[in-house]
């Protein structure tokens, strides 16, 4: 009779540290506690004893507070060349099969070249979770060990000018989360390679891509600590997600696409500003600003007590409506709007993204 086909994950990372230090973390229960689990998780208790024969073990906790514990044996430990270990969870959907990761480290370009194989899996449906949980796992880790931190692996390609872009840099500066802004125009080749739409921004961790700014900031949101970028109730969670569905829906194609880019780059005849499409987004301009304001009338944010999404997806367009010629009068006849855009806009996460002036 055959062997049963087995099946195997392999991945590699190159992290900038050096290799000792990048084989101590996957040896050393006070590392693993740091890093060895997915985004969103935390290692509640890890042990180690790095020898052949000896035992290792992580208990994972999602945020919901339930377990997942996994462990196994050390099969090789030749520092910091070569592990291999078993790999077993303890409960769940693969009880009592038994999988086995092996990790060489070779020096690379001043740091350390990753080479992982996670193989024995029964099934490619066994396998495939795993690559994922790898992939944000090999995450956290890369953002330990490298002096850029998360930096290192999270980046947003958009433009600065972008008032979608301001707001996805707005929430991860709201959480505190370092990430590399790598200048792209829509549909360009490396916005479209993560979105069939081309719109920026876009969002990369690692190898897991991302488009529309809401999907990114929820990701953003859950797999980080820092304040949380959606309110604490539910009728407020529903109010930011009305106002970031507003955005997306009617006011950056009325205050956006209609009006501010007609006069930031003109495409009218003679190279004028589209004044027919200023005046059509200048008709419905004061109903969606009175309904702004209304929703600022009793607080300083949108939904709820604190800066939420809503806030992050207003703020970057009024921002620019404000500076057109005919922008601050409509907004002064929205003095609750003002009064809470004028406390967005103390914040650090406004001011370290203001776009650059034409
Ligand atoms: N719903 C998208 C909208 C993104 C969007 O429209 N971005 C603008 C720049 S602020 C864009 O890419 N425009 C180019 C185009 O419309 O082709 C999101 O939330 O990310």
């Amino acid at each position: 009779m055959n062997a049963p086909e087995m099946f195997e994950l392999q991945m590699s990372r190159h992290i900038r540290a050096p290799r000792e230090r990048v084989c101590e973390a996957f040896l050393s229960a006070s590392e693993m506690r740091q890093w060895m689990c997915p985004r969103g998780m935390s290692v509640a208790e890890a042990s180690a004893d790095p020898r052949t024969g000896g035992r290792w073990r992580v208990l994972m906790q999602a945020r919901d507070g339930s377990h997942f514990a996994v462990g196994g044996e050390y099969r090789e430990v030749t520092r910091p060349e070569r592990i291999v270990f078993t790999w077993q969870w303890e409960a769940g959907p693969m009880p009592g099969v038994q999988t086995v990761v092996e990790v060489d480290f070779s020096a690379l370009d001043g740091g350390t070249l990753v080479q992982m194989r996670h193989g024995g899996f029964p099934a490619a449906a066994a396998r495939d979770p795993h690559a994922q949980g790898w992939n944000a796992t090999l995450n956290k880790l890369t953002e330990r060990l490298d002096p850029r931190g998360s930096a290192a692996t999270l980046t947003l390609l958009g433009d600065a000018r972008s008032t979608y872009t301001r707001t996805a840099r707005m929430g991860l500066a709201e959480k505190g989360v370092a990430c590399t802004l790598q200048s792209c125009g829509p549909h360009s080749p490396e916005v479209l390679a993560v979105s069939p739409f081309g719109r920026i921004p876009v969002f990369r961790d690692g190898d897991f891509g991302l488009f529309e700014t809401s999907a990114i900031l929820r990701y953003v949101d859950e797999s980080f600590d820092g304040p949380s970028l959606l309110p604490g109730t539910i009728a407020d969670r529903a109010r930011c997600e009305q106002w970031v569905s507003a955005t997306n829906a009617y006011l950056y194609d009325t205050m956006v696409r209609r009006y501010v880019l007609q006069y930031i780059f003109p495409r009218g005849d003679d190279g004028k500003p589209d004044a027919g499409a200023i005046a059509s987004a200048l008709k419905e301009m004061p109903a969606q600003l009175a309904a702004l304001d209304r929703a600022c009338e009793r607080s300083d944010f949108l939904a709820g007590a604190a800066i939420s999404m809503a806030d992050l997806f207003v703020a970057p367009i009024l921002a620019y409506v404000e500076r057109m010629p005919e922008g601050m009068g409509l907004l002064a006849a929205a003095p609750h709007l003002m009064r809470a855009q004028a406390r967005v806009r103390e914040r650090t996460s406004f001011t370290t993204t203001q776009p650059p002036t034409a």
